[in-house]
């Protein structure tokens, strides 16, 4: 607790930055007509197997590619597509409504998260997010945006510090299809102890000479 506070004090707040995820853990995509995974997921569990665990890994969703175009055309046949999608099984399966926990290296002041995702009015039964259930923070509700195909949305993360944020994301209606996650705020790295030192004996050593020059004067 003591650490945190300290860097407070000591640092100029820094402006909020894009926060760098260290890895995410979430389900995977499924499959309708074609697959909707997380194609580029590099850490533990089956990129290829619908809503397998997938840990400590980064992929798609923190690539630094936005999908600028609707599912219906940037989700091809064969090959991965930009998008991760998850369907809520109105059959009566599992409910797939991801949690998605993203974990940083090192403590952040939270901003606020972006998602951006598909807004295809429900063609082919998927539709905008509706509900975002940040774990630490409670549930934020999202109206439909202004006409259909890709944007955001902005779940406000203020007060929430840490290294580890968790999100489920509820959607209006069968799928969600999300292209990529960002996270902003503010680092609470403080220097190391060593740097502090030295910070310390420099101002004892500044202090020093004004007061002997003060003395020549
Ligand atoms: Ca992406
Ligand atoms: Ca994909």
């Amino acid at each position: 607790m003591l650490a945190p506070l300290l860097g407070t004090c000591l640092l100029a707040p820094a402006a909020a930055s894009l926060i760098p995820v260290a890895s995410y853990d979430m389900l995977n995509g499924g499959s309708g007509t074609y697959n909707y995974w997380d194609d580029s997921y590099d850490g533990a569990g089956s990129r290829t197997t619908d809503y397998a665990a997938l840990t400590g890994g980064t992929g798609q969703l923190t690539d630094g590619i936005i999908a600028s175009a609707p599912y219906s055309v940037v989700e091809p046949a064969a090959g991965p597509g930009p998008y991760v999608g998850w369907r809520y099984n109105v059959f009566g399966g599992p409910y797939i409504y991801p949690v998605i926990t993203f974990s940083f290296a090192g403590d952040y002041s939270f901003d606020q998260a972006v998602i951006h995702f598909d807004d295809a009015d429900g063609q082919g039964g998927v539709d905008h997010i509706q509900r975002v259930d940040v774990a630490q923070r409670g549930v934020q509700s999202f109206g439909d945006p202004a006409g259909s195909g890709p944007t955001s949305i902005g779940v406000d993360l203020t007060g929430l510090s840490g290294n580890v944020v968790s999100l489920q994301l509820v959607g209006a209606d069968q799928w969600q299809f999300v292209s990529e996650i960002e996270f902003f705020g503010s680092s609470l790295a403080v220097p190391a102890p060593g740097a502090l030192g030295l910070v310390g004996l420099g101002t004892f050593a500044a202090a020093s000479l004004r007061r002997r020059r003060s003395w020549r004067a």
